[in-house]
């Protein structure tokens, strides 16, 4: 059932990550009372029994997971183990409780990078598990699409109101910005950002692969919105649209690595050449999503790539120590 009373009980599972802090600020800028939060610390969504206990004692009436082990494409490759089992504890444990407990909706986050490496593009939900994988993201990748299944299992099984957004390439606030183990775009604002501080406007700045692969950018409070603007939907029309429970979520427009990185260097002010190293990977040719679904319940994302980055430079900048501050 949608979301309704500013009251209700909305448990948001990853508050502190990139799409948990956005969804956050989103329900307290549009008056939601009752939010519940709990930290890494407080509650590790990879123990079942914890799981069961917070659910039994508060008793969420909506539910958005976004929690989750994210990482980029390094990252995946390095410890798929990690990306795999991490994530397949995290939401089968969840929502096994939201079912125990009767969460009225919960929305899964899922990811683009869960569709086959080489799908038509733009890519339709249709498309799920109709190729091989990237095999960079292939533990994630897995553990997302099982996620996705779970909750279509669990609405066929028993009705739930459970459903699964697939969003893009997402950056905003309270991303990572490790230049190993970030995604591309919180890795480029940096190291422009450190290359123009620390060694000059022109000392070239290295990028991995070759800079053609193409990316779909969503800023992180569009997507806070979407879960939103998802959660309020009326059941029947929601899966209507959306029969196996499952919508994209992007802008519906994608650049190349180069372009992207040209684009983030001109914000910085930075007049670095481009180094691109070919020993890393490049991950898939492409990924953009079709988003004819989420259109046709009348949304669309507003954040212009140049908004968002410049946005996200200035949110970046005001934490950063001043340069010699260190010394
Ligand atoms: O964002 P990213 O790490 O992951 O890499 P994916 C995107 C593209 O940027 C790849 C290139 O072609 C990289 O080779 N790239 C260039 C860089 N320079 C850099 C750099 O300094 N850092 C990084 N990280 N990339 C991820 C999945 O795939 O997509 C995740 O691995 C998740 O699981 C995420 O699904 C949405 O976009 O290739």
């Amino acid at each position: 059932m949608h979301l309704g009373s500013k009251d209700a009980a909305v448990y948001v599972a990853g508050h502190r990550g990139l799409v948990g802090s956005a969804v956050v600020r989103k329900l307290e800028a549009e008056g939601f009372t009752n939010l519940l939060v709990r930290t890494r610390a407080e509650l590790d969504l990879r123990d079942q029994a914890a799981v069961e206990t917070f659910f039994d004692e508060h008793r969420p009436a909506y539910v958005i997971l976004a929690a989750a082990k994210v990482g980029g494409i390094l990252a995946n490759d390095t410890f798929p183990a990690d990306f795999l089992g991490d994530n397949l504890a995290i939401q089968t444990n969840v929502l096994r409780a939201a079912h125990r407990c009767g969460v009225r909706r919960l929305v899964f986050l899922a990811s683009s990078c869960m569709y086959p490496k080489h799908a038509p593009q733009p890519i339709r939900e249709e498309h799920l598990l109709t190729g091989p994988l990237e095999p960079t993201n292939e533990g994630y990748a897995v553990a997302k699409i099982a996620g996705v299944k779970l909750c279509r299992a669990f609405r066929k099984q028993y009705g739930d109101d459970f459903v699964s957004l697939a969003p893009t390439n997402l950056y905003g606030p309270n991303d990572s910005f490790d230049p190993e183990t970030s995604h591309v775009l919180p890795a480029l604002l940096r190291k422009f950002h450190e290359a123009r501080r620390e060694d000059g406007p022109d000392a070239p700045v290295t990028l991995w692969g070759s800079g053609t692969p193409r990316r779909e950018f969503l800023f992180s409070e569009d997507l806070a919105d979407a879960c939103l603007f998802v959660l309020r939907q009326p059941e029947a029309r929601l899966f209507e649209v959306a029969p196996d429970g499952m919508l994209n979520v992007g802008t519906g427009q994608d650049l190349t690595i180069r372009a992207l990185a040209e684009m983030i260097r001109g914000i910085v002010g930075s007049e670095s050449p481009l180094v691109w190293d070919r020993s890393k990977p490049d991950g898939a040719p492409r990924k953009l999503l079709d988003v004819s679904r989420m259109r046709a319940l009348g949304w669309r994302a507003k954040t212009p790539l140049p908004d968002g980055l410049r946005r996200l430079y200035a949110w970046y900048l005001a934490r950063q120590e001043p340069a010699g501050a260190g010394a």
